[in-house]
């Protein structure tokens, strides 16, 4: 294998690149499929590449559906806190729910599923919508002496900002390829993702800087 710009102690997370999240999707991202070509490129520089995958059961506590006389993009109030409702999407094994079909990311090492419980939401790969249940993918990538972290992929203001965020708080150094995610963008949500990102401490680069 040729050496990697990023060695051991790096890794690249790729997240949600799923077909419910591009167009033609079921919670399409405007623009999805475009991040594609760029992250297999960027993969190619890193020898830990780690991918997630929303993976809800059928009847997802996250779905309109499961919350009679609701419409998606509203939000209600559950018992671990403020949820947005959202279409269904990422069904496990449904075709939502896989990668985009351009993804090609062969040395992946880890995929991270994410959103399994069913009362339970997960935007962030490392811990649950309740504040407290861990994925243990900290744990995975301490273990295996990474230090650094490099996040890209859907949505910019939902998975990869609660995961970047909550990335910092486990004390990794983290960046955001900024041009290598695509946003949701509702009722603000877009700046406010990179306000609170700034606040915890995660760093924002274009793809040209990596
Ligand atoms: C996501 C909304 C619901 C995401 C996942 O990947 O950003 N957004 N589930
Ligand atoms: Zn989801």
């Amino acid at each position: 294998m040729p050496l990697k710009r990023y060695g051991a102690d790096c890794a690249l997370i790729v997240v949600d690149v799923q077909n419910s999240f591009c167009p033609g999707g079921a919670l399409a991202v405007p623009g999805g499929d475009e991040v594609v070509p760029l992250i297999n490129h960027l993969s190619l520089l890193f020898e830990n590449v780690v991918l997630t995958q929303d993976w809800h059961p059928a009847g997802h506590i996250s779905f309109a559906g499961s919350h009679p006389g609701s419409q998606p993009f509203q939000s209600v109030e559950l018992p671990y806190g403020r949820q947005t409702l959202w279409p269904e999407h990422c069904v496990q094994d449904s075709v939502g729910a896989d990668f985009h079909p351009k993804l090609e990311i062969q040395h992946a090492r880890l995929i991270v599923r994410k959103g399994c419980n069913p009362l339970v939401d997960s935007y962030s790969a490392f811990v649950e919508a309740d504040r407290a249940t861990r994925t243990g993918l900290a744990g995975y990538l301490q273990e295996r002496g990474v230090k650094r972290l490099w996040l890209a992929g859907l949505a910019t203001d939902f998975c990869v900002a609660w995961s970047a965020i909550d990335a910092c708080a486990a004390g990794f150094d983290t960046t955001v390829i900024e041009d290598a995610c695509r946003a949701i963008d509702i009722d603000g949500s877009l700046s406010d993702a990179w306000l609170q990102m700034r606040q915890a401490g995660v760093k924002r680069l274009r793809s040209d800087e990596v």
